[in-house]
């Protein structure tokens, strides 16, 4: 692997879209206005039916907005938060589902008309927003060798296509297979079966990006990759801590959950270097409410719930120096009254390594801990002293805390924090790894991972009687570094935008061009189709909204959300257009292309009928047991050993893991910068340029920062600079970003993704877990010219 490479230094070859491209073009200057003063309430409600309107039309609208989330309906393709076990509302969905849905069901059309207009590079030459809004794809289309467009094909010959340059390769370890987690479990199992049918776990997924560190940090700390939380503790805590996770614009229902539990009493603290308006405030969270005229009034007139009892606005990653902090506060009160503070009955039973942790804490001083984190000593310790107080702790965290070098030692600290106090398998508490895509949790247990373990091979080899390569494959990281190196000649995305969601973007279009083919399964036009291999595929399917008929008759498919439930989705709308496939089928028709003859696996059957799959993941998947049965009748939980105090880890125990503080001393004129999302976008799907949460209006090209530090710096507000960013001696450059003044601390920095990812080195990654660290990035700044 090419592991020295300077990417400032690789020219793009001349006849492929120049690799620049890959980054969306300038967008125009926006405007810092009016910031929300609480989250959801009535201008959600507006938007939601704003966007829907806009894009699916009053019928779709309607039919969608009283399907989704509900047991007949379909599960939104928006976040994976949970919806409610028992009876569902009217309306079970959010502003930003809202927008998710419409984005899906969108009456625009992608035409082979549209290719034909449009060249490759004009449409590269067009912002992420643009690209979005022209609507659903609608063929298959192929990127002929040295073609500037792309052309219609028929799907069998879009198969062939593929299964030639997969079969043409030495090894099967030259191909690569992503997934994004949106794909339902169905076409996850059946991927990753025809995948290491082919040969090879080479299966990166955007859990490699998103919450991989939490995978490993979670299996080493308690046995299981998954959060123990479930929605109906939210109800019963006494305190719930957020870290590092912007849930009214990431995860609006989780606002629902947070309402009740204030209501119920409950205590909240925020750890975040923003002061997110959803962690301070929320109004009626519930569209359901609004049928009823006294939820306006009291919208209109009413203040709202009061969220953070305490907002630490902590450096960017600073985290673990504040965990740290908070449980040395509560070491110390444990001290003062012996047996009052940790539950020592817990800790006795189901732990390991607490003497050496507590020895580890001692040693750590206060003032490493002040200076680590950036937050007063004060604060610190009011935090501990609630910490210490909770009988009923849940701690929730995303992508603030996993995309950092640190990320498993301060995902560790969390768990921690609650192992303490006992917070692990117990009513009202639990750890709450808030996941992102609505079915990333659910790939990664239908065998969609680069380093699946061996009882899941031995039990696919059992059921499908063949033998599953064995050999760890690569994840996403080292798949760019392979295409790169022309390792890896083929790339097959089934959802996602690999290319925009990837750090390092120059390098990774480099990459992507450097492969004999790259194929995309997806719904929308994304950058991804337009930096390609010598030839490129673009794959179309249906979306979860809509009706997925197949020759034995109309499917549904189930989805694990983030608290390991599994529920079934149907579809009832439309599809887009006639030519679409749904994802199972396309993936049965390459397995059946690529593998031919030599497959154990009737591929035509396990396509064409969805039961005959569940059966297939019943037999193979521990907890899945009568999974037809079962998911007909109702959601079901899937085991969490955890939650009942079983830890499966090498100690057999629950493991304290003591962890020293990252000190970053930066240079003069170095800041460390974190990527966001703002309020109009999922990932790398732009719905609007504004942020009204943050008060950021008609653009996304802007940089936050501390106006003690725009003032020191020499900048003033609005000017426009120039990004680089410092890794190893490399150099990377984002040019033309509006400086914004905000609350954030002093030396820290906050832009958008994926704007910035073009700054991301692709070696700097989450220690033992590879994830790119896209919210530590060490960053100057110079005026654009
Ligand atoms: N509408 C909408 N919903 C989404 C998505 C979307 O893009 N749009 N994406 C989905 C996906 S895949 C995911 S993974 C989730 C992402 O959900 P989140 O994790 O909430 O998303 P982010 O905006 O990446 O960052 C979260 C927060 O981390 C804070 N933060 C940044 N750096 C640090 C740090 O060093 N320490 C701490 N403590 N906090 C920090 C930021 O200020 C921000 O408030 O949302 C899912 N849901
Ligand atoms: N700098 C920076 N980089 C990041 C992050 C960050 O916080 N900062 N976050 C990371 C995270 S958490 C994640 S999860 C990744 C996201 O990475 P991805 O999941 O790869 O990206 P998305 O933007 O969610 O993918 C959008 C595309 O998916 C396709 N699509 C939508 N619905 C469907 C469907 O139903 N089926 C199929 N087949 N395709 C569909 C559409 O064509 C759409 O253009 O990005 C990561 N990258
Ligand atoms: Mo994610």
């Amino acid at each position: 692997m090419n592991a020295d490479h300077n990417p400032m230094h690789e020219k793009p070859s001349a006849d492929q879209v120049n690799a620049q491209l890959a980054q969306p073009p300038e967008e125009p200057a926006a405007t810092q206005g009016e910031a929300s003063q609480y989250a959801a309430g009535i201008p959600a409600i507006l938007k939601t039916f704003e966007f829907g309107l806009g894009q699916m039309g009053a019928v779709n609208s309607l039919k969608a907005f009283l399907k989704v989330n509900k047991k007949d309906g379909f599960d939104c393709q928006g976040c994976a938060w949970p919806s409610p076990d028992g009876t569902r509302h009217i309306a079970e969905f959010c502003e930003n589902g809202a927008k998710a849905m419409a984005s899906e069901a969108t009456t625009r059309r992608v035409t082979p008309e549209f290719f034909k207009q449009w060249s490759i590079e004009q449409l590269a030459e067009q912002s992420d927003y643009w690209l979005n809004e022209q609507g659903r794809l609608t063929h298959p289309m192929i990127r002929r060798p040295g073609a500037t467009h792309y052309e219609p094909i028929e799907w069998d010959e879009a198969f062939a296509c593929l299964a030639t340059e997969l079969n043409r390769l030495a090894s099967p370890d030259e191909a690569t297979f992503y997934t994004s987690g949106k794909v339902t479990n169905e076409a996850a199992f059946l991927y990753q079966l025809f995948v290491r049918q082919f040969g090879t776990n080479n299966l990166p997924d955007c859990s490699n990006l998103c919450h991989e560190s939490s995978g490993t940090a979670l299996m080493e700390s308690i046995g299981i990759g998954k959060g123990t939380a479930t929605l109906h503790d939210f109800d019963l805590a006494d305190l719930i801590v957020i870290i590092g996770q912007n849930p009214g614009t990431n995860h609006p229902r989780m606002m629902t959950a947070l309402e009740h539990a204030k209501r119920h009493g409950a205590k909240m603290i925020a750890i975040n270097p923003l002061p997110e308006v959803s962690l301070r405030r929320v109004k009626n969270p519930n569209p359901q409410e609004y049928s009823n005229p006294l939820a306006w009034a009291s919208d209109l007139f009413g203040e709202g719930v009061a969220l953070s009892d305490l907002l630490i606005q902590v450096r960017i990653n600073g985290d673990l120096a504040i965990l740290k902090g908070i449980m040395k506060e509560m070491l110390e009160e444990e001290d003062r009254r012996p047996g009052q503070v940790f539950d020592r009955e817990f800790i006795r039973a189901h732990t390991a390594g607490f003497d050496d942790f507590i020895a580890d804490l001692r040693r750590t001083s206060w003032d490493e801990i002040v200076e680590g984190s950036g937050v007063p000593l004060d604060q610190i310790r009011a935090a501990g002293q609630m910490a210490a107080g909770s009988k009923r702790m849940i701690c929730c965290w995303a992508m603030g805390l996993t995309q950092h070098k640190n990320a498993v030692e301060t995902i560790q600290q969390v768990i921690n924090l609650l192992l303490l106090g006992g917070h692990i398998g117990k009513p009202g508490a639990g750890a709450c790894c808030v996941r992102g895509h609505s079915n990333v949790q659910g790939d990664r247990t239908m065998g969609i991972w680069e380093q699946v373990p061996p009882e899941f091979l031995d039990a696919l080899e059992r059921e499908f009687h063949f033998s599953p390569p064995r050999r760890n494959g690569y994840a996403a990281v080292d798949t760019i570094r392979a295409m790169h190196a022309h390792e890896i000649k083929v790339f097959v995305g089934l959802g996602g935008n690999f290319l925009s969601a990837s750090p390092d973007t120059t390098y990774t279009a480099e990459a992507m061009q450097r492969c004999r083919l790259t194929a995309q399964v997806s719904t929308k036009l994304n950058r991804g189709h337009l930096i390609t291999g010598q030839q490129a595929l673009i794959l179309p399917c249906i979306g979860r909204s809509e009706k997925d008929r197949r020759p034995t008759g109309e499917q549904f498919v189930t989805v694990e959300d983030s608290m390991g439930v599994i529920s079934s989705s149907r579809g009832m709308l439309e599809p887009a257009s006639p030519h679409l496939l749904s994802e199972p089928a396309i993936v049965a028709g390459l397995a059946k292309a690529t593998l031919g003859a030599n497959s154990t696996v009737d591929w035509d059957a396990l396509g064409a009928d969805y039961n005959l799959i569940r059966d297939r993941i019943a037999r193979v998947i521990p907890g899945f047991d009568n999974f037809n049965e079962r998911i007909r009748k109702d959601i079901f939980y899937l085991p969490n050993a955890a939650r009942d105090r079983t830890f499966v880890t090498r100690t057999g125990k629950a493991n304290f893991v003591a962890a020293a503080i990252t000190h970053h001393t930066m240079a003069s004129g170095e800041f460390l910068m974190t990527t966001i999302r703002s309020h109009d976008q999922f990932n790398t799907t732009i719905y609007g340029l504004d942020d009204r949460y943050r008060g950021i209006y008609g653009g996304r090209h802007v940089i936050f920062l501390n106006p003690e530090d725009i003032k020191e710096a020499g900048l003033s507000v609005n000017q426009w600079v120039d990004i680089t960013s410092h890794f190893e001696g490399e150099k990377r450059v984002a040019c033309r970003f509006q400086v914004v003044p905000y609350q954030i601390p002093r030396r820290c920095a906050a832009t958008y993704y994926p704007e910035t990812n073009v700054l991301v080195p692709v070696r700097s990654v989450a220690e033992r877990c590879n994830q790119p660290t896209s919210k530590s990035i060490r960053i100057t700044l110079t005026p654009s010219r």
